[in-house]
């Protein structure tokens, strides 16, 4: 993936093992509690600011400013500046290309929730 350097490869190891031993849903936990983890806790979205304070925890301490603030722009779906966890989970699939064809059906039945939910 353009624009990630030299970290994308952590999420394309990690993801597609992750998601072998948890399952579709145990995965889907697993990155929404990263969600918490990076969230700015006063605004409850992850902000290029809140995943600055918040990216050593997750091993994403040398990811420089303007990849953070890439980040969030790639994964800011409705374009509010900030990433809420629905954006933060598609997001981390969509960093994981190998996760990503075996994922598509799961991610599509919560994205249709989601805008289900949303009113769409
Ligand atoms: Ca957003």
């Amino acid at each position: 993936m353009a624009g990630f350097g030299k970290t994308a490869p952590v999420f394309e190891d990690l993801l597609p093992a992750m998601a072998e031993k948890l399952g579709g849903e145990g995965l889907i936990k697993e990155l929404c509690n990263g969600f918490k983890v990076l969230m700015d806790k006063e605004k409850g979205v992850i902000t290029a600011e809140s995943l600055k304070r918040n990216a050593a925890m997750l091993g994403l301490q040398d990811l420089r400013d303007d990849e953070l603030v890439s980040m969030v722009r790639e994964g800011d779906l409705d374009r509010d500046g900030a990433l809420n966890e629905m954006e933060f989970c598609v997001l981390m699939f969509r960093l994981s290309p190998g996760l990503m064809e075996e994922s598509q059906l799961l991610l599509e039945e919560i994205l249709e929730d989601e805008l289900r939910t949303a009113g769409f």
